[in-house]
């Protein structure tokens, strides 16, 4: 019986291998792992269309995959227009409308406008975008995501980012909890991302009841905790060097060392 079982299984893994077209995933591409509506993302369908390279290279995706939890079946899938590329590495999820489903955070790069954050739903069964923060305006100008969290107090997730982290360096907070992005709260002078790397540095955390974001300043000389009350970003010095090993320690709570 046990064998049984274990030939239709197979037989199973085998049928959605063939079934599923999944076209080729860059080099780089991560994939996300989630509970909450989405079993699973990640990014394929590989192109050379723009030529940015900030992450290391220039092969971008076309194609956001989405496994709802419990499907069986082949992803959910969504593919960009030939005038944009999503210029990421792995999407995240959070839930950013509320509803209790995960919802998939992604950077999404118009050849000719630059980078916004784009953000997709499971809408009846369909990958769909649901919301994106105003592109840049310029191409080659890309946004690095710190996080997500509830920075309004609303109870819905918000994301933050660094838009430009390699020449204004603008963090920016938004909320997608009333459809629209809302623009809670702005301040220049952060970085998060260094030109080639292909992975984003610091993050949210949340020590002694208190949210913060840690991010280098826009030079990489000192780390910052950032906190958002009302519509104000607040910011202290939280170390005077931008070692991973200090940023590591931040992340978790630790004194920087
Ligand atoms: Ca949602
Ligand atoms: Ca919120």
């Amino acid at each position: 019986m046990q064998v049984i079982y274990i030939v239709l299984a197979l037989l199973s893994v085998t049928a959605e291998a063939y079934a599923c077209d999944y076209k080729e995933s860059p080099p780089d591409a991560g994939r996300i792992t989630g509970t909450s509506g989405i079993a699973e993302a990640w990014y394929g369908d590989a192109t050379q269309r723009y030529g940015h390279g900030v992450l290391g290279d220039s092969i971008e995706a076309q194609t956001l995959y989405v496994k709802p939890t419990g499907d069986e079946g082949c992803a959910l899938s969504f593919t960009t227009s030939n005038q944009s590329v999503f210029e990421d590495v792995t999407p995240r999820l959070a839930d950013v409308t509320g509803d209790g489903i995960d919802d998939i955070i992604t950077i999404e790069s118009d050849i000719e406008r630059g980078a916004s954050l784009a953000i997709y739903s499971i809408v009846e069964n369909q990958l769909q975008k649901i919301a994106s923060t105003p592109a840049i305006g310029t191409r080659y100008r890309w946004l690095a995501p710190i996080g997500t969290a509830d920075f309004n107090n609303d109870n819905i997730a918000d994301v933050a980012y660094v838009e430009t982290p390699h020449l204004g360096g603008v963090i920016k907070v938004w909320s997608f909890a009333g459809g629209a992005p809302e623009l809670l709260a702005s301040q220049s002078g952060y970085s998060n991302h260094r030109i080639g790397e292909n992975y984003i540095t610091g993050g949210v955390t949340h020590c002694n009841g208190q949210t913060q974001m840690i991010v280098p300043s826009l030079n990489w000389r000192q780390t910052y905790a950032i906190t958002v009350t009302d519509d104000k970003i607040a910011s202290t010095v939280v170390a005077d060097n931008t070692t991973s090993d200090t940023i590591a320690r931040l992340l978790r709570c630790q004194p920087a060392g």
